[in-house]
């Protein structure tokens, strides 16, 4: 008989990522979550950001870590583990490996299994006393760790968190800190606030490798779902919003388009945009009131050169 078999929901109903995708392209301002820039070509591609002459965030960072890692010892006594969350490709935490000889153990967490596992063989050649065990899951969901074995130290560098809206970002350090557990510590990179001309330099490089950065994110959608988007129709546009605090990457539309997901149809006129990032700078004092606002207490902090970046010591109590 017909219709006495209940129908499997289409595929676009049942899978939840492309949820999210139709859920903020309904929105007033279109929006794309930010975790949709990385796939293979996006982590490439923010790979090349790191490396641009305007992109200061990346070594402005790198160049704190060794001290910082030596000074670190200075806080703790006896020996260490750390459990650092998204951890991509290990070059970072490679520095404070290299610096401070206490770190028994080092869970590095992240959502891209493979890379992880391969990142995770190639550190572990570098430093064979260091017991590495990666942990495959997603570090904006609750990770259970196991069991505390010394002192933890949890690591998340890049300023990550600024793609948080400031009361997200509050309720994922909640997060972190009951993941990591009492008396434990995280050093945490965040970018600052600073002259609008050099932010807006940052994300609007000479080379263009941002726009690729965020044009990609359409090129994504494409090839995992066939969306159709034609992606050479749409400029990149970046500007820092002083009264918010951060900058915000939009996708322009050049002309009237739509979309068409499952039965659902979305239109773009000219001039319209696609929300794809949110990058919130901090003051020192804004980030400790952050900190504090969810259960951490602030022990230190380190600035860069000019104070382009800031490196946070959190303890939760
Ligand atoms: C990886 C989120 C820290 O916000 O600066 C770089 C991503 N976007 N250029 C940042 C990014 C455009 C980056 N974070």
């Amino acid at each position: 008989m017909p219709g006495s078999h209940p129908q499997p929901a289409p595929a676009w109903q049942r899978d939840s990522a492309l949820q999210e995708v139709l859920d903020g392209l309904q929105q007033p301002q279109k929006t794309l979550s930010a975790k949709f820039f990385y796939d293979a070509r996006g982590a490439a591609l923010f790979d090349r950001i790191c490396e641009l002459p305007e992109y200061y965030l990346y070594r402005s960072e790198m160049a704190m870590l060794p001290a910082i890692a030596r000074q670190l010892q200075a806080h703790f006594d006896g020996p260490m583990e750390l459990v650092e969350f998204g951890a991509g490709s290990l070059v970072k935490v490679a520095e404070l490996l290299a610096a401070n000889p206490r770190f028994q153990r080092f869970y590095p967490i992240d959502i891209a299994g493979d890379h992880l596992r391969r990142a995770a063989e190639g550190l572990q050649q570098r430093f064979p006393k260091v017991a590495i065990c990666p942990i495959e899951a997603d570090f904006t969901q609750d990770v259970v760790l196991p069991e505390r074995g010394s002192q933890r130290l949890g690591f998340f560098p890049g300023s990550t968190i600024g793609n948080f809206q400031p009361d997200q970002a509050r309720s994922f350090l909640q997060r972190l800190r009951r993941s990591l557990g009492r008396g434990s510590h995280l050093l945490i990179g965040v970018d600052t606030k600073k002259c609008p001309h050099q932010l807006h330099r940052a994300y609007n490089d000479q080379a263009g490798v941002t726009a690729q950065f965020n044009l990609n994110i359409l090129a994504h959608l494409n090839r995992r779902w066939q969306l159709g988007f034609a992606t050479e129709q749409f400029r990149h546009y970046a500007f820092y919003h002083p009264g918010q605090g951060r900058i915000e990457m939009h996708l322009i539309s050049e002309q009237d388009t739509e979309l068409n997901i499952g039965p659902h149809r979305i239109d773009l006129a000219a001039g319209e945009s696609i929300h794809t990032e949110n990058s919130y700078k901090y003051t020192p004092d804004e980030f400790g009131q952050l900190a504090k606002s969810a259960g951490w207490q602030p022990v230190t902090h380190w600035l860069a050169e000019q104070e382009r970046f800031a490196v946070y010591l959190l303890q939760a109590p």
